[in-house]
């Protein structure tokens, strides 16, 4: 089988039986008029070329702007056409743009707003309210086309995965959401996220966050894109933010973020290069540019102020000006394709680049040498290949970039691995491609240096470089990059189709709790009060208090188990007559009993001495706070900076490994680092050991425990209660939970306490007992 056909085959069979529906601004085929004639295209572009089999190879359907003149005179009525023509292997459905919204919508929001805010480039940003109120209008054209594509009321395991693309159609999934609450949402995002203080300057910021978090999962090119937009998610929204998975929690739903680096079609590209046309090009650029006895380097753009083109001919301007003996010897290619002609910052770019260009070869050129060699037109794919191929050196100097095809293109068409890759720290190509030479943009004499070592850098050097990077690319190649999407999507799906709610299984629960007593057995911190940014500020609910006090009342034996030091738990929940068992269940005390592990607590002066070393070790890093809880030690770093979390990790790590083998031992908690006595003890054998005390060996037949938890450390009880009481996990859970049911968030488990009374306090029914209906 040939390997893309294994490839499309091992997408489709990762799908299941998820239907694919992909939404995007362009579309795969466009139909025109040409000489009274309609005649197709398909127009230019890696990710429309790369989604087209995938969607030939599963059957899926694609929504997009129909923006060719004949598109809608061969689609039915409701703008839908089987493509490819041949095969007519998919639907594409087109949605109906007027010429006046495409100019508010995607040369005005899109292009004006969107795009330079994202590319940091907040001088040629513009954020007008009609051009809003129209991105607003056509993403609700967007989601109205995809609705109508959602037949019926499919189940969990057929549930189709709606995928939407780029920064065209942020505010889409909240319509789709509204609509249609159990669809499964994606979106891929395809140009940086900024960070916050970049991202607040967008008056419609709260708007796109709230339309993003609408899906279920969000890629990005990098992991600091998502992790910015987490930041943002919780600065403007107040989200729930877990860094650590990447996850995010918003008006009950959760959403997952990852970082999915997009690629090309390593196979493709490496076939045109190989292809005759490519060759024939090749003899012809040869002859025409002199390129026997002079190097070339070559640059291949969309013109577009983020590609650092200016920057690029200056550091160039400065190569030939500072290296004479370079100039006649080397030539300059740059490849362009004009783009968003109808916005001014475009027609700017353009009309610069000229004049420097113009500038560079009256200033260096000689009647036999032109240094640069402007090639705006449009050229067939083997001739760019051919460019690729004969290249010395490529530059991508991206000031901003999301990834850089282009990087990607150049190292899968180097067939003869002779090339150089001058690629741009900035790009997001450039956190992946290690084997290319790293330059910055706006350092003008490094860069000149650079492509002074490019252009001189010895034949096996260049080979070898080459030779990994052709490896990588080859790799992590576009389907291998949807392939991680798709996993992760349907990874998501099936969560969720195991997911069981607590609100959906009331009955079963009920019927539990009221065949043997129960006994409550509560976390604290985000189970019966919410998460705040101290532990300190952490308060309970007085609601809550009255639900533990009925239960008290009412003989029900109520333990609250918490990772906090046993005093600071009791002064914070006020009840006499519950069960405080702290530090992980390492100490425990009831109204007539008192207890702390013996092995932990001869350990308490390691970990003040611990709490000691780290405090000074950490002391120059704000934000990190070392909590001494006497039989273990907390480091919190969920106000450090993201960049500086490592440093505490690995403070920690050595702290610990520096004492005899086994004394402390470190585990994760949420934006914490706990340190414990190396003994053998969790959540789950402490509850076990207080059943044992409350109702013997035989508790099982005796009690009904009912644990819940938000915490990973809650999973140990989970574990143990599974089959002899009722669990509940609180909040979204990215892992994989023990519990057997899963409440939304705090103010569930307080509805869920309300239940308890009046669920033992109903009189029971005995069947036999009789009923109206008996005669
Ligand atoms: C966005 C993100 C991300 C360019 N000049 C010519 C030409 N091109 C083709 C290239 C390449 C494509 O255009 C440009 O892709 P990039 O990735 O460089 O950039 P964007 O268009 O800004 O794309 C970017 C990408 O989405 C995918 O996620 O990598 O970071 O900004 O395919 O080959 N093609 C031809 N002539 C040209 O002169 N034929």
């Amino acid at each position: 089988m040939p390997e893309i056909v294994r490839r499309l085959e091992a997408i489709r069979r990762s799908l299941a039986d998820h239907r694919l529906i992909v939404v995007s601004n362009r579309e795969p085929y466009l139909h025109r008029r040409e000489n009274g004639a309609v005649v197709v295209e398909r127009p230019a572009g890696g990710l429309v070329a790369a989604l087209d089999p995938v969607m030939q190879a599963v059957s899926g359907t694609w929504i997009a702007w129909g923006a060719g003149d004949a598109d809608f005179d061969v689609t039915d009525r409701e703008g839908r056409i089987r493509v490819p023509p041949a095969n007519g292997a998919y639907i594409l459905r087109r949605v109906h743009l007027p010429p006046s919204l495409v100019r508010a919508y995607y040369y005005g929001y899109a292009n004006q707003a969107l795009w330079p805010l994202c590319h940091m480039a907040m001088d040629k940003a513009r954020f007008r309210r009609a051009h809003w109120r129209a991105y607003g209008e056509a993403n609700r054209l967007f989601a109205e086309a995809a609705l109508a594509e959602v037949e019926g009321r499919p189940s969990p395991e057929r549930q189709p995965i709606v995928w939407l693309q780029d920064y065209h159609l942020a505010t889409c999934p909240r319509h789709l959401r509204e609509a249609r609450p159990e669809l499964f949402l994606m979106h891929f995002w395809h140009i940086p996220w900024p960070a916050w203080d970049i991202f607040r300057i967008c008056p419609q910021r709260a708007e796109l966050l709230d339309g993003l978090l609408a899906n279920d999962l969000v890629g990005f090119q990098r992991p600091r894109h998502a992790e910015n937009f987490l930041d943002c998610a919780a600065r403007e929204l107040g989200a729930r933010v877990d860094l650590d998975e990447g996850t995010v929690e918003y008006n009950g739903r959760l959403i997952s973020t990852g970082a999915f680096p997009i690629s090309v079609d390593f196979a493709a590209l490496d076939a045109v290069a190989r292809s005759p046309e490519c060759e024939e090009w090749m003899g012809r650029l040869r002859r025409r540019y002199g390129l026997d006895a002079r190097k070339l380097i070559v640059g291949v753009d969309r013109l577009d102020y983020t590609k650092g083109l200016i920057e690029r001919l200056r550091a160039l301007e400065l190569f030939l000006r500072t290296r004479r003996a370079s100039r006649g010897r080397v030539v300059f290619v740059q490849k362009t394709a004009p783009s968003r002609t109808q916005i001014r910052a475009y027609r700017e770019l353009q009309d610069a680049v000229e004049i420097q260009i113009r500038h560079i070869n009256e200033k260096f050129g000689t009647p036999e040498w032109q240094p640069v060699i402007y090639l705006p037109r449009p050229m067939p794919p083997a001739a760019i290949a051919a460019l690729y191929r004969l290249a010395d050196v490529c530059v991508v100097s991206s000031l901003q970039d999301g990834m850089n095809l282009v990087a990607k293109e150049f190292i899968a068409s180097q067939i003869d691995g002779r090339g150089v890759l001058l690629l741009s720290e900035l790009a997001g190509a450039g956190r992946e491609l290690s084997w290319a030479v790293a330059i910055n943009p706006f350092d003008r004499e490094g860069f000149a240096r650079a492509i002074q070592r490019a252009v001189a850098m010895p034949a096996a050097a260049r080979r070898e470089r080459m030779q990994h990077l052709r490896a990588y690319v080859a790799e992590h190649d576009i389907y291998d990059w949807m392939m991680q999407l798709m996993e992760t999507a349907t990874r998501l799906l099936a969560a969720r189709v195991s997911t069981r709610w607590l609100a959906d299984h009331a009955e079963a629960v009920r019927r539990r709790i009221t065949e043997r007593p129960p006994v409550l057995l509560l976390d604290f911190d985000g189970t019966l009060a919410p998460i705040v940014s101290e532990p300190a500020l952490a308060e309970m609910p007085e609601r809550v208090a009255g639900e533990l006090q009925w239960m008290l009342d009412a003989g029900v034996p109520v333990a609250i188990v918490s990772g906090r030091r046993l005093d600071d738990l009791r002064n914070r929940v006020g009840l006499a007559g519950v069960i405080y068992v702290g530090n992980q269940g390492l100490e425990m005390a009831g109204p007539d009993f008192a207890w702390v592990h013996p092995e932990a607590n001869e350990a308490r002066p390691r970990i003040a001495a611990f709490c000691r070393r780290i405090r000074r070790r950490l002391r120059d890093l704000p934000g990190v706070l070392v909590e001494d809880k006497g039989l273990t030690a907390a480091v919190h770093y969920r106000n450090l900076a993201r960049a500086r979390v490592e440093d505490v990790r690995v403070a920690v790590l050595e702290e610990v490994e520096g004492l005899p083998a086994g004394a402390l031992v470190v585990h994760q908690g949420k934006q914490h680092l706990e340190v414990r006595p190396g003994v053998v003890w969790d959540k789950g054998r402490a509850v076990l050991a207080l059943l044992r005390r409350l109702a013997d060996k035989e508790w099982p037949s005796r009690v009904c425990p009912i644990y819940i938890g938000d915490d990973r450390t809650d999973e140990d009880a989970f574990r143990v209660l599974r089959d002899d009481g009722v669990t509940i996990k609180v909040g979204h859970t990215p892992y994989a939970t023990e519990a057997q049911y899963l409440a939304q968030d705090v103010d569930e488990v307080s509805r869920f306490l309300q239940l308890i009374p009046r669920w033992l306090h109903a009189p029971r029914v005995h069947p036999a007992s009789g009923s109206a209906s008996d005669h």
